[in-house]
């Protein structure tokens, strides 16, 4: 048999000779080299060990990871930060389950992102004989992925993945499942067909236009309001419509809210930002403008007391049926958001009513009322540390640092870090998102580092930190830039519970008091710092920018700081019969 060389030109080889061979490992690379998709974050072992080096031997970056649901988050990211799906490849059954978290997670969040696993003989599985690692993934991927595919002959890899990246990236991003049984890899063809096999995709995200009539019918909304609300979510910093956006909001000069993830969109100390009178303009607007976000949870469902009287919305969206998901939308605008955007712009003329003074100067007096009380909480010092005044010097640290990357997970931490540190540029907060998942930390961290090639600071609850804190040896590995800060109060949301029956064991939620967190990336060659105090935490934080190297700092933070699930107590049952 002729052997295997992958893309060597078949037509230059001489007549007499065999063809040159390709085969299904080279395919699947070559498809995705084609495609502009230049790193795998994955995890080796059977059947996708020779995918991974041929990959790296093709001048691919792999990244591997510890753990597949780390390697799927920064697949996942890389996906949201770059609008091309980021690529995990996994090994079968219990790979690819440790892969599928991840997968659900981008789906639920809109990010773009192709979950490849190897699989088993589907003769085997499908008669459940007994093969290693048997398991139906491709059944088991669907209803998490927006769309999964199993590629089963060499000439169908081209095809399989145009697919996956168009399904992964057009309308409403979302994750995708492309299944490879390991007797597909091993497949040969001829080079040549092979290369003809392949399939560059044209426009993946085509730009999708708005209906002329309903852009007419928002700006009417728009126009009619006396106290109007523009509400920004991570798909408008997905969307990298990041001047259109801007512009938008300052012609019409209405305040406007960031997401968690759209932070930085328009830097957090901008003169319209409403962000510290949210609870005052979500109860007290009367026409809101949806841009990419959806009103779910993280907005009580549009309805309640968080939103006070009654009020007309305009919601601009990619995906049709997210309208009325929750409540009646006034007028809903469906297409990309550059486009979108862009049409409501043109009608934003010198004509275009600007909010009144008794609204903007409501808004401000609120805002500047919430600050101050926020200034006097975060100037106290405290003996040890609290989640504020360690905050404050992280707020500090990124102001002077505004291209740094902040990943943040964790409950109180979480919560205060969101709101303490301001955001200066467009997709620089990456967090726990949609579900309020622990567990993307190192993953995100990894992701952003690779694809920004920036500094990266992970602020994690030290609960959050040890979803994904076996990857510190990952970040040590490829010497990445990020410094994690692991807020260390000794457990689940705090360290002070008592084992209520009096046994030996501690409380569920209280970890070994006082860890040395920061001696776990000495471990690996990487730089640990340990800070009780904010000027120890300061000193730690800009020594680890400047030297753009693996470090964790370990902040102990005050036990019984912080309450209960973070700011989302009314989430959290709690049992009638045990309270006292
Ligand atoms: P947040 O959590 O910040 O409120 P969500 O994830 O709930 O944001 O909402 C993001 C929304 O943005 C989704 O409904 C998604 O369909 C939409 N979206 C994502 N990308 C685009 C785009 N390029 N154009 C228009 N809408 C988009
Ligand atoms: C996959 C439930 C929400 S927040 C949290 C857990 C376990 C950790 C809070 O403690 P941490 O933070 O990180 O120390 P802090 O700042 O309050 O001290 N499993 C998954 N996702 C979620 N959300 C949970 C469990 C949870």
């Amino acid at each position: 048999m002729a052997e295997v060389v992958g893309h060597i030109d078949a037509e230059t080889m001489p007549e007499t000779e065999a063809p040159a061979m390709t085969d299904g490992f080279h395919l699947v690379i070559d498809a995705f080299k084609l495609n502009g998709i230049e790193t795998i974050y994955g995890l080796p072992g059977i059947p996708v060990t020779d995918l991974a080096r041929l990959a790296q031997a093709r001048g691919m970056r792999v990244i591997s990871f510890r753990h597949e649901q780390n390697a799927g988050n920064a697949a996942a990211i890389a996906g949201y930060l770059t609008q091309k799906p980021g690529l995990c490849l996994t090994v079968s059954a219990p790979g690819f389950l440790n892969g599928l978290t991840a997968l659900a997670n981008a789906t639920t969040n809109c990010f773009p992102m192709i979950l490849v696993s190897g699989s088993s003989e589907r003769e085997i599985v499908d008669l459940q004989q007994g093969d290693y690692e048997e398991m139906d993934q491709l059944n088991i991927a669907r209803p998490h992925a927006k769309a999964a595919f199993r590629v089963l002959h060499a000439e169908d890899i081209g095809i399989g993945v145009a697919r996956a990246i168009r399904a992964a990236v057009s309308g409403r991003p979302g994750g995708v499942y492309l299944d490879l049984p390991a007797k597909l890899l091993a497949q040969t063809m001829t080079a040549e067909a092979g290369r003809r096999s392949l399939v560059r995709v044209v426009d993946a995200a085509p730009r999708q236009l708005p209906s002329p009539q309903s852009v007419e019918r928002a700006l009417a909304v728009l126009k009619s309001a006396k106290r109007p609300l523009i509400l920004l979510g991570k798909g408008a910093a997905y969307s990298q419509a990041d001047a259109a956006i801007r512009a938008l909001v300052e012609r019409s000069g209405i305040p406007y809210l960031p997401m968690s993830m759209a932070k930085g969109l328009l830097p957090d100390d901008h003169a319209q930002s409403a962000s510290a009178a949210r609870s005052f303009v979500l109860a007290e607007s009367d026409v809101v403008m949806l841009i990419g976000a959806r009103l779910n949870w993280l907005l009580s469902h549009g309805k309640g007391k968080t939103w006070g009287a009654p009020k007309q919305f305009i919601q601009i969206d990619i995906s049709p049926t997210e309208i009325d998901s929750n409540v009646a939308i006034a007028a809903p605008v469906i297409g990309d958001i550059g486009s979108c955007v862009a049409a409501l712009l043109d009608g934003i003329d010198a004509s275009f009513p600007k909010p009144g003074a008794a609204w903007l100067d409501a808004v401000n007096e609120r805002k500047n009322k919430n600050l101050e009380k926020m200034a006097a909480t975060l100037a106290k010092d405290p003996t040890p540390m609290n989640f504020h005044s360690a905050l404050r010097v992280l707020r500090d640290v990124v102001k002077a640092n505004p291209s740094v990357t902040v990943v943040n997970e964790g409950a109180n931490t979480l919560d205060f870090a969101r709101s303490i540190i301001d955001m200066y540029e467009p997709r620089k907060r990456l967090d726990c998102g949609t579900w309020g998942i622990m567990g993307i930390g190192m993953g995100f961290a990894i992701g952003a580092a690779v694809e920004t090639g920036k500094q990266v600071i992970a602020i994690e609850g030290d609960s959050a930190f040890g979803f994904s804190g076996m990857e510190v040896e990952t970040i040590c590995r490829y010497r990445l830039p990020v410094c994690i800060v692991v807020f260390n109060n000794n457990g689940v949301y705090r360290g002070t519970d008592q084992n209520p029956s009096g046994g030996s064991d501690v409380a569920p939620t209280v970890f070994v008091k006082g860890a040395r967190y920061d001696k776990l990336i000495e471990a690996f060659g990487g730089r640990g710092y340990h800070a009780s105090t904010p000027a120890e935490l300061e000193r730690a934080l800009r020594e680890a920018i400047a030297l753009g190297e693996p470090v964790l700092i370990n902040a102990v933070i005050d036990e019984a700081a912080g309450t209960e699930s973070g700011r989302l107590t009314n989430l959290n049952p709690q049992s009638a019969a045990h309270k006292k």
